[in-house]
């Protein structure tokens, strides 16, 4: 960064703070995860100078060759990852993959049914105060109470009532595969599609460590940037018979301009996938979580459903006493970085939460193991029994501190 240094020290600065932050505590947030140094260089390269609305071969503008190169190559690419019939990789982010996704599949009206957010969905599944709830008509399902896993049965029941016109799954804090042929049995049962969000695991899916939706979902739906470890970004899948629709909702429904410069970075972040040290990485990033959840479970704590079969986990802080948001921000004061969460019928609100949730993607890309993991469970669980007490804090942030500096970040994903 030193032309940002010599030319506006103001926001160089605060680039190399947060940075820095990076650097030095553990990040835990299992939606974030760090690029490699080729991913940065593409993000930061000169084709964000370029507009190329339209498709490859297809723009509203001249000059296109070049994008036409790049996003043809991406395409390639996650279509070899993810065995795909067709890609869209101009989606600027997950949620507005899935905006574009019903655009291109659904009239303003219609139904879609997914899972609370409360209880592991996303906002853009059908939350009241988003978009996909006030567009369209909006259904939900939960967990079970006793199991706080998806109970198929009640799902179907629920989807037989409601007829909607597309099933939604996938989840930002769920700790267990999906089963996305029952999901498929139950859409065809009712008449609807089948959409599956795979934002979180879609690094575990390229990596062969949770079951592919793509064979089973009518339209597939994802980010780049959490365990995939790409920039951040979108893409969508689809079978072939859904191609038009899909690329209208994109482009011109939802977006303008595609940001070819991300497109790029999403080239090589698919690239990097593609390697097998990838299947190496994501079979690491479950272990590390296991790992975790069984170490935290020893020290006495609560996971919702029991433990994890991915890379994130949730714990019930209710039987502690303590609320997510006061455990968070003890945690990130000691250097590690977690967010509060919600859990399944949770009695506080969600800037409150009873839960916090955590990830192994991060700690794995710096080469952490399962030795890290029952190390940092145990400095979690000392700073959740002495939040109040500044020495206990100052302690595991220097535990912290030299643990980061033993795993630097890696600048090469080999
Ligand atoms: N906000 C993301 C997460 O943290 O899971 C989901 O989009």
């Amino acid at each position: 960064m030193n032309l940002l240094y010599r030319s506006d020290s103001e926001v160089a600065r605060i680039i190399q703070a947060d940075w820095e932050r990076q650097q030095s505590r553990l990040q835990m947030i299992p939606s974030e995860n760090y690029i490699s140094g080729s991913v940065a260089e593409a993000t930061a390269s000169m084709l964000t100078n370029k507009y190329a609305e339209g498709y490859p071969g297809q723009r509203y503008y001249e000059g296109c060759e070049y994008a036409d190169q790049i996003e043809e190559l991406a395409k390639r690419r996650a279509l070899e990852l993810f065995g795909a019939e067709h890609a869209n990789v101009q989606p600027h982010s997950g949620s507005q993959a899935n905006m574009s996704a019903y655009l291109g599949l659904l009239e303003p009206g219609d139904k879609i049914m997914g899972m609370k957010l409360s209880e592991g969905g996303h906002l853009t599944h059908g939350h009241p105060v988003n978009f996909s709830a006030r567009w369209f008509r909006s259904a939900s399902y939960g967990v079970d109470r006793e199991t706080e896993t998806i109970d198929y049965d009640e799902l179907r029941r629920t989807a037989l009532k409601e007829r909607p016109k597309v099933i939604v799954t996938g989840a930002t804090a769920y700790p267990r595969i999906l089963d996305f042929r029952k999901f498929r049995e139950i859409a065809d049962e009712v008449g609807a599609l089948l959409m599956v969000d795979m934002a979180h695991i879609a690094g575990l899916v390229a990596g062969g460590v949770h079951p592919s939706p793509v064979p089973w979902a009518d339209v597939v739906t994802s980010s780049t940037h959490k365990t995939l470890r790409g920039p951040r970004g979108g893409f969508i899948l689809c079978k072939a018979k859904y191609a038009r629709k899909i690329d209208k909702g994109v482009f011109p429904g939802v977006q303008g301009g595609p940001l070819m410069h991300v497109i790029a970075a999403k080239a090589v972040a698919f690239g990097e996938a593609l390697r097998p040290s990838f299947r190496t990485y994501a079979e690491r990033v479950v272990k590390n979580a296991k790992t975790l959840a069984e170490e935290l479970e020893s020290l006495g704590l609560r996971l919702v459903s029991g433990g994890t079969d991915v890379h994130l986990l949730l714990v019930d802080l209710s039987p502690l006493g303590m609320t997510g948001r006061d455990a968070a921000r003890a945690l990130d004061r000691a250097g590690i970085t977690v967010n509060k969460n919600t859990i399944p019928f949770d009695s506080k609100p969600p800037t409150v939460t009873s839960g916090i949730r955590m990830g192994t993607p991060a700690l794995t890309t710096r080469g952490m193991g399962e030795e890290e993991m029952r190390t940092i469970a145990r400095m979690i669980v000392r700073v959740l029994e002495h939040m109040d007490e500044e020495r206990v804090i100052k302690e595991v942030r220097e535990e912290v501190h030299h643990m980061c500096e033993r795993f630097p970040i890696p600048e090469v994903f080999e």
